[in-house]
Formats: structure tokens, sequence, C-alpha cells
């Protein structure tokens, strides 16, 4: 491949103003930050029991010891740039810098998938960056309840077979890829495009009893293939990474879905608005897909908790868009498709 550009001089080259510059700083903070957790996590068992459930974070979620050790890193690296203040979903409440009046508040899930460390599966760091909010009048919090629209900048660092850095600044949605050889970040995906339509789709099938009906007829219908209502074959997958499901889909398309459901605590679905959602979200209709709560589009949420769960549905636009459209109506087959509908296998 010819010479790819550097992050670094992707990021000279964008931030020509004053107000944009502290946004780049940050993500080469970031990115700095995400070179020290990749090569953590690729000495696995020999960087010692980095998937050890070292404690609880504020909201009962099991932490490990990566967990731990990315968000500290994170976190230093953070200070030192120019941020006011830094929301995690390791803290319970967002913590001050120092600066207040930095121009910057960055919101992070320092590791996310940290339950899968010790299966060697990909797991990420998922960063999203708001501008101050002038309304805040110093409480912290009210810097992070700005919708997802609000965003500067938004990405993931995926460490898997290779680490990547995923970036939008608000110009599309761009792909860097770490250099080993030179410990570089370099532009190998620019402009990333989502296919507009999916055969693939990405749910935790086990909870199926306990989605709504909208969700279940929509997953029957795939089942059904090109026997059923959508005339066509599906293919399935679920890594329990989302920021792995995410790079699929950027690469090939799909669909992923964490819906909400009637377990205790899961009526909002399981992952996290301001640090999982919008920066996904901002992501993908950067690179032509769509995030939707089932009910409404995820930028649009108006956050009112650091930690609050939002039902999420993001990929293929044409495939969001019709299951928007089943929600909008309610429509549901009020049927069973053969797989569901056997008793024992799940409840009918
Ligand atoms: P962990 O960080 O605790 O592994 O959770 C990962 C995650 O938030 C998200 O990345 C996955 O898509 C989702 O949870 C998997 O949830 P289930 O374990 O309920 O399938």
């Amino acid at each position: 491949m010819g010479a790819s550009i550097t992050l670094n001089r992707y990021l000279d080259d964008w931030a020509k103003t004053s107000d944009t510059r502290p946004t780049a700083e940050v993500v080469r903070a970031i990115a700095g930050a995400g070179k020290v957790i990749s090569g953590l996590i690729a000495q696995g068992q020999l960087a010692g029991p980095l998937g050890m459930i070292v404690g609880n974070n504020s909201d009962g979620d099991q932490q490990k010891e990566l967990d731990c050790l990315a968000n500290a890193q994170l976190i230093d690296t953070l200070k030192a740039s120019p941020v006011a203040f830094i929301a995690s979903e390791e803290l319970g409440q967002p913590i001050a810098t120092g600066k207040p009046d930095a121009p910057l508040c960055v919101a992070i899930d320092p590791l996310d998938g940290s339950s899968n460390i010790d299966t060697n599966v990909s797991v990420g760091t998922i960063f999203s960056i708001l501008p101050r909010s002038e309304e805040a009048n110093g409480s912290a919090n009210l810097h992070f309840f700005q919708p997802g629209s609000k965003q500067l900048g938004a990405g993931y660092i995926i460490y898997g077979p290779h680490t990547a850095l995923v970036l939008t600044l608000g110009e599309g949605t761009h792909i860097f890829t770490l250099d080993p050889g030179d410990g570089q970040f370099k532009l190998t995906k620019a402009n990333v495009q989502v296919p507009a339509q999916t055969r693939e789709f990405a749910i935790n099938a086990s909870n199926y009893r306990h989605w709504d009906k909208v969700i279940r007829s929509y997953i029957d219908e795939c089942l059904e293939g090109t026997e059923g209502h959508r005339g066509k074959d599906f293919n399935t997958r679920w890594i329990a990474s989302m920021v792995a499901e995410c790079h699929r889909i950027l690469m090939r398309g799909g669909i992923f879905l964490y819906p909400g459901d009637d377990r205790l605590g899961y009526g909002k679905g399981r992952l996290r608005l301001i640090y999982e959602g919008n920066p996904v979200a901002f992501l993908m209709e950067q690179a032509g897909g769509s995030a939707i709560t089932g009910k409404m589009r995820i930028l649009d949420v108006v956050p009112s908790d650091i930690h609050q769960r939002v039902p999420l549905i993001f990929g293929s636009s044409e495939e969001v868009a019709l299951l928007q459209g089943n929600h909008d109506t309610k429509r549901s087959t009020g049927h069973r498709s053969p797989l569901f509908s056997r008793r024992g296998l799940f409840r009918t």
C-alpha cells in the first residue's frame, strides 16, 4: 500500500483554526493512551491477570484489572489536554481536571467488552468529545447533558488482530491503523460508507423472551428467511463486544440491536448513552448509517444522567429505517418463527 498519511498529519491538516486545535490535541492524547493500552493487551496473560475482577463500578458492573489500568491511562493523558471535565464509565461522577476554562469535555468508556479480555476477543476504548456547555454554570454533569448532535468528535480504538482508531470530526468517518513498525496510526480507510442494505443482524438471542413484540417480530422475520415476509435469508453475529460489532458493520454493513427488555434494570437496554451510544451514533451517521433508540434518533436524546442507558439500534440505514417504521406502527406479526415456537427452546 502506498504511504498512508499519519493521524498526526491528518489532524494538522484538519486543525487549521484556533477552535479546532483543542479537539485535535485531545484526539492525539487519546491515540497515545490507546497505544499504551494496545501494548498491554497484546501481552495477554504475560501482562498479569488483566481480566481479573478487582471491584465494581458505581453502577455495579464488575471492574476488571484492565478496566482500571485503561481508565487511569486515559484520565492522566486527558488531564494534560485542553479538557475541563472527564466522564468515564469507571467513575461515578465526572472529574474536574483543574482547568475550568478549558474548551472541551470528554466522555470515555475506557474498555468496552472487558468481559472478553481473557478470551482474546477484540475490545475497545470509546470516546466522545463535547464543547463545554456555557449553561453548565460550573456543574460538571451539565456539560455532559447535551444531545449527541453537539459532539465535536468521537471514535473508538479497537484492540483486535490489529489496533485501529476509528474517528469522526464531523467530516466523515475514517480508519487509522496502528503500524507496529513505527508506532504511528496511519490512514487506511477514508470516508467509510456503511452499505445501506444488509442480511446480517447482531443481537443477544438469549434475551428473546424479554423483548417487546416489535423486536421479536423483526427477528422472527429475519429467521424466516426466504420463506417469510422478508424473502431473503439472514446471517447472525453476536461478539458481545460492541466495538467489534460496530467495526464489522462499518466494514460490511449490518444491524446491531441492544433493545430495552423486561429484565430488571434492562428497561433501557444495556448500553450507555453518553460514552457508548452517542459516539457510535456519530460515527455511523458520518458513514451513511443510522442509529436510533427504536423511537428516535440517538443523537437527539438529551441525557439526564451520566450513566443512563439507552436502547441502541444502529447500522445499515435501510434496515434501521425498516425497524424504525415497525416501531412507529407497532408492527408485530403476532406469530412465532419455527425456531422460537417450539416449547422449551423459547417461551411462546
Ligand atoms: P462488558 O464491557 O461488560 O463486556 O459489556 C460489553 C457490552 O457493554 C457491549 O460491548 C456488548 O455489546 C454488550 O455488553 C454485551 O452484552 P450481553 O453480555 O448482555 O450480551
